[in-house]
């Protein structure tokens, strides 16, 4: 790996040392692998300092314009390896740790993930952090320090149990507590009018306020200097805890308080695509909203005099809706404690603020109960009534006399507050995250609104990063290709075109064949470890990890396992190359038909890993508490990458990329940005089928498709399909599984059973593939070699040039 910066080696295991020695009282024989990922990461922190504060002063002293990336979630993983990895010493302190008798990768196991968020939306945000800080952009992430990331999952009788994830119980070595940079943030009460000056001035009063504490993370940069700020805010109650209240009798009020902040920062809302409304969600999203702008604001006028240039400094990114309050929060503060008029205000708010849409998914539109809205945020409500009030005056003055427009595009209509419409309204940028989703967003889902201002629409294909996800995941591949195209890949993923020439020389083939083999082995490993399965390294890796979700179609998956299981057990010639099917899948807790989904899979494991007369042909794997940590593994030993969802629905995914640059073959949809790999790679290195987007959307508009003709019409899954409810996977609870063959026979919302015949086919032509290993080694070298487009550093350069307008900025250490 290429150093840029300087390593003392011995002067670490000192440092390690001592640090041992300092936070436990220990020496370093007899320290636990937890004491010592404490020190190890204490060491590394103290050489990110240096350069987290070189940069700094270099930001304020270009006074350079910032994008605050305004986010719910921040899927962040482990730090510890990856800060080494962009410090360019990952391999130095593995050396130095060995010297000292200790295993990097075992200390590496000893940090929690960081599981501030769901999934995909989540791990963008983290990706995006990397590649700000790798290409030398100013940012800030703006965050919740949620004291429960996402829960532990663990699989009981294969049923999901979700256990509570306490993440920062052993501290978290890389984070800074700032207090001195903590606002308050106003809850509830009412709005009065007060008059000065011949002004109106809107005043809060009655509140309840809440102190927002901010802890910064660091992003390091790759090999750059470059350290920003992940800054994620904690909240604690406003009053100090005064001995006043025993004698008032108020003890208890005073600790009800400490608890009323507490709670907002709690825990993370397990949803993923879906939109609960819960009140304490709302309190979330205001509160680290108006705490990031706030101090934006402040930060801003600490080296600019006029207010008016904010959008030349300052650009607000909304991660989705989630953070939209921050159009109105933006405005209050401009207003009532800038003093500015609305015209100025909102001019300034509108070339600040701008929006990206991360799904088409009805169930996740969030909109808020007016009451509810306006009860807990009563003036940032005034606001949005008035955001309201105009746009509908400009919608009626586009379109005279056109209620539909007026009913499709408000902000508040039907007793409710529209996130999405206030966040395009307030935005002078809203992009989708793929092609075909931009497009989907342009042509359907928010078409009044791309009429309205087409300019305002773009799109921004999703990316990953390629530190974390190859150079990290896969040490293995990485330094095979560096070996082959030198380093430079690791900032300029495009330079993986150059490995092209290597995919149809034999030798080449063998040794990249060859690392694909060592990683399904360490996968094979963890999976004897964590699940106790044996696995054969040297079948068919088939794999579908992500969020569960009906839309995401693991059930087609796993009702094609039973299909081929009943193919193997009925006719003797069925000739089938052993295949190992892999899923790893959090379901949220409340999402009953996903969970029974879960069930499903692991019972399916149960029948078919235990049927001696299979020979080992299939093999099913669930993947308990599937996060970013073991991803890294997973991604790495993949050699069919499964990306199946119903055409239309999935906005972008991004695992899908995090296979292709690890070497795996798609067998997907036309969906997301899998259509986009499919141009990468072309169709012929890429297993497709079902319907298209557009088929789909036909049947859509029609009213749907009738389940029950192919129920009728195909005795194949006429059989799969009894099995779910003869007991087959079941036989304790025969009806155990009858609710996911009511919704296929009924409804089939999905086209699960639609695409079923073109998945099975799908599958067949991976089977013949793969049996030619010189082309199927071809296949996947080309894979990688074409997976330079879904960078995260494209996807950022797009974003700083076409909507934030950023410099990049150069540290040096002196
Ligand atoms: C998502 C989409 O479903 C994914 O297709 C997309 O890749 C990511 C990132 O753009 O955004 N939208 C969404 O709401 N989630 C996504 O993953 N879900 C969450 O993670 C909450």
């Amino acid at each position: 790996m290429k150093k840029l910066i300087d390593f003392d080696k011995e002067g670490f295991k000192k440092e390690v040392i001592t640090n041992v020695k300092t936070l436990y009282r220990r020496p370093i024989e007899e320290a636990t692998p937890q004491q010592v990922f404490q020190a190890v990461s204490y060491a590394v922190k103290d050489d990110i300092i240096d350069r987290w504060i070189a940069t700094h002063k270099e930001y304020e002293k270009k006074n350079v314009k910032t994008v605050y990336y305004l986010s719910m979630e921040f899927l962040m993983g482990r730090a510890l390896g990856n800060n080494l990895i962009n410090l360019t010493y990952y391999d130095a302190v593995k050396e130095a740790l060995d010297e000292l008798g200790f295993d990097l990768n075992l200390i590496e196991d000893q940090e929690p993930d960081a599981a501030l968020g769901n999934g995909g939306l989540g791990r963008l945000a983290a990706c995006f952090l990397d590649s700000l800080a790798t290409l030398g952009y100013p940012a800030y992430g703006c965050g919740i320090r949620y004291r429960y990331g996402m829960f532990k999952q663990a699989i009981k009788d294969g049923y999901q149990i979700e256990l509570p994830d306490d993440w920062l119980k052993d501290g978290n070595p890389f984070e800074i507590k700032r207090p001195e940079y903590a606002v308050e943030v106003k809850f509830g009460g009412y709005v009065r009018v007060e008059n000065r000056d011949g002004r109106n001035y809107f005043i809060q009063d009655g509140y309840q306020t809440v102190r927002a504490v901010p802890y910064d993370v660091p992003v390091v940069g790759y090999g750059n200097n470059v350290v920003n700020t992940l800054r994620i805010w904690d909240a604690e109650a406003d009053q100090e805890f005064c001995l006043d209240s025993f004698d008032k009798g108020e003890y208890e009020k005073a600790v009800e308080q400490q608890n009323l902040a507490k709670t907002i920062v709690e825990v993370l809302y397990p949803n993923d695509n879906h939109y609960a409304g819960k009140e304490l969600r709302l309190r979330q999203q205001y509160f680290f909203i108006s705490a990031s702008v706030q101090r934006a604001i402040l930060k801003f006028k600490e080296k600019n005099s006029d207010i008016h240039n904010l959008p030349d400094k300052v650009t607000f990114q909304m991660n989705d809706t989630h953070p939209t309050v921050a159009v109105a929060e933006l405005m209050r503060i401009l207003m009532d404690e800038e003093g500015l008029e609305w015209d100025d205000a909102w001019d300034i708010t509108t070339r600040t603020c701008a929006y990206t849409n991360h799904t088409i998914m009805a169930e996740a539109l969030e909109k808020w109960p007016i009451e509810l809205f306006s009860r807990l945020l009563p003036r940032i409500y005034q606001i949005v009534e008035e955001i309201n009030r105009r746009f509908v005056l400009k919608i009626q003055s586009m379109y005279p006399g056109n209620q539909d427009k007026v009913k499709n595009m408000a902000i508040l209509y039907d007793g409710q507050v529209k996130m999405a419409h206030l966040a395009i309204a307030g935005s002078y940028s809203v992009n989708g995250v793929a092609a075909l989703h931009t497009k989907i967003l342009e042509e359907r889902e928010l078409k009044d609104f791309y009429e309205m201002r087409p300019e305002q629409f773009n799109n921004k294909t999703n990316g990953i990063t390629q530190r974390r996800f190859l150079l990290h995941g896969n040490p293995l591949l990485a330094s095979w290709i560096t070996d082959k195209i030198g380093d430079e890949w690791i900032v300029k993923l495009s330079n993986l075109k150059k490995l092209k020439v290597y995919a149809t020389d034999e030798k080449y083939q063998q040794e990249f064949m060859n690392i694909k083999y060592q990683n399904k082995i360490r996968l094979a490993n963890y999976i004897k470890e964590h699940n106790g399965v044996d696995v054969d390294p040297r079948s068919i890796f088939d794999v579908q990890v992500k969020r569960l979700h009906e839309y995401k179609r693991q059930l087609l998956n796993i009702l094609h396992v039973m299909y081929q299981y009943n193919e193997l057990k009925t006719n003797p010639s069925y000739d089938m190359y052993p295949t190992t099917y892999i899923f790893g899948a959090k379901a949220s807790a409340g999402y009953k038909r996903a969970k029974l989904i879960i069930k499903l899979i692991n019972s399916v494991a149960d029948v078919i890993n235990n049927d001696a007369s299979i020979k080992g042909k299939i093999k099913v794997v669930f993947i308990e508490n599937y996060r970013v940590s073991n991803a890294e593994l997973i991604f790495a030993a993949a050699d069919v990458s499964e990306q199946i969802s119903t055409a239309s629905r999935e906005a972008s995914g991004t695992g899908n990329m995090k296979f292709m640059l690890n070497g795996a073959v798609t067998l997907g949809t036309m969906d997301g940005a899998n259509v986009e790999i499919v141009e990468e790679v072309g169709e012929e290195n890429a297993v497709i089928f079902g319907l298209r987007a557009e088929e789909v959307m036909k049947y859509e508009r029609e009213g749907g498709y009738n389940p029950k003709d192919i129920y009728n019409n195909d005795a194949a899954v006429r059989t799969v399909l009894t099995q779910l409810i003869n007991g087959m996977y079941s036989s304790d609870d025969p009806d155990r599984f009858r609710d996911l063959y009511d919704s296929l026979i009924n409804e089939d919302v999905y086209f699960i059973l639609k695409d079923f015949a073109s998945y099975v086919e799908a599958h067949r032509k991976i089977d013949t593939l793969y049996r030619d290993e010189k082309n199927w080694a071809k296949m996947v070298m080309l894979n990688t070699a074409c997976a330079g487009k879904f960078s995260s550093d494209r996807t950022i350069e797009e974003y700083a040039k076409e909507i934030w307008n950023l410099k990049k900025v150069k540290v040096t250490l002196d």
